[in-house]
């Protein structure tokens, strides 16, 4: 009897096997791989808003959409990313406007020292018609733009002097980002402005090819730069957007509904990203000083936002003052 019904058995759970190996073959075929790529460290802004767009494009897709996150620079600094995206070797990128305006000239307005008073003004602003705008213009760049997220406003570091006036930073070698509204307002201030990409910049402080650099308390806690930085100044000179960027080659095909779980991933990143920005602005200060940073924080913005002013002459007489004259008479 036994031997009659083993093969039968066999058969049947063979068959069961078969259909198991078949389902995990299709469902392991419909996942794609969403490679997600961005600069600072996976303890950072960045890292929170990446672990939230994973989450949520997995969970809403369910499983149809696998996302692999590449923090720290492994994929290239943001320029090199941002070109990933048109090509199409990464799919999506938390990117600050940087390198941005290299690809998308419209986003330089953003990179306007002292345009934004304050996190909720500039937040107001993203997320209004003006964001959507500068949003829908990627498209004509071979990107896609997702969401405004955010870096955070930005402060000058240097292992040479307190600076508490433009006159302290006067002869600073200074990292910047490599975006010319950036490196004008820099200059205007006598600062001499070494564009760079993110990657290099910690090396390039440590060994002194530079003195100094900017960045938000975010990106100074997530790069431990109080190991190669001794002076922080809270200047707030420019708030740092950031984007979240998709590639066409990817968006460009999926339908309707995919796309909508990338914008609500998206959605989700910059309200976790947002969060622990606000975060550190409440206890990044206490933790760079507990880690042997001086740190000024009563400065005078005033002479800065005049120094820098010129730029916003080079800067109209370039591209305009439609953007900046729509900005500055909002409702934010
Ligand atoms: O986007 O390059 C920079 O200084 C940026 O703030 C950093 O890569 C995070």
């Amino acid at each position: 009897m036994t031997n009659t019904f083993a093969p039968r058995r066999l058969a049947m759970s063979m068959g069961g096997i078969t259909v198991a190996l078949a389902m995990l073959g299709a469902s392991a075929q419909a996942a794609q791989t969403v490679n997600l790529g961005h600069t600072l460290s996976d303890t950072s802004h960045y890292s929170v808003g990446a672990d939230a767009f994973k989450e949520t494009l997995e969970r809403l897709s369910d499983g149809e959409f696998k996302v692999v996150e590449h923090a720290s620079g492994a994929l290239g600094g943001e320029r090199a990313m941002i070109e990933g995206l048109q090509i199409g070797t990464v799919d999506v990128v938390i990117t600050s406007t940087g390198p941005l305006g290299n690809f998308v000239p419209e986003t330089y307005v953003l990179d306007l020292p002292f345009l934004f008073k304050d996190y909720e003004q500039a937040r107001c602003v993203l997320d209004g018609d003006i964001g959507q705008q500068l949003l829908d213009k990627m498209g004509n760049h071979g990107l896609v733009g997702l969401a405004w997220s955010e870096n955070g406003f930005r402060h000058m570091t240097n292992s040479k002097q307190a600076i508490e006036a433009p006159s302290d930073a006067k002869g600073l070698k200074v990292r910047t980002m490599e975006n010319k509204v950036h490196m004008e307002a820099f200059k205007q201030m006598g600062v001499h402005p070494t564009p760079m990409a993110f990657p290099e910049v910690f090396t390039a402080l440590q060994q002194g090819t530079v003195d100094g650099q900017e960045n938000p308390i975010t990106v100074i806690v997530a790069t431990k730069f109080w190991e190669v930085q001794d002076h922080l100044s809270l200047t707030g000179h420019v708030y740092s957007p950031a984007a979240v960027l998709g590639s066409p080659v990817l968006l460009d095909g999926l339908n309707e509904e995919q796309r909508g779980w990338f914008q609500e991933a998206a959605a989700a990143s910059v309200e976790a990203t947002r969060e622990e920005v606000s975060r550190l602005e409440t206890d990044g200060v206490a933790l760079l000083r507990e880690n042997g940073m001086t740190v000024k924080t009563d400065i005078d913005k005033a002479p800065f936002q005049e120094a820098v002013k010129p730029a916003y002459k080079i800067y109209t007489d370039q591209y305009g003052s439609e953007m900046l004259d729509l900005i500055r008479d909002s409702d934010c």
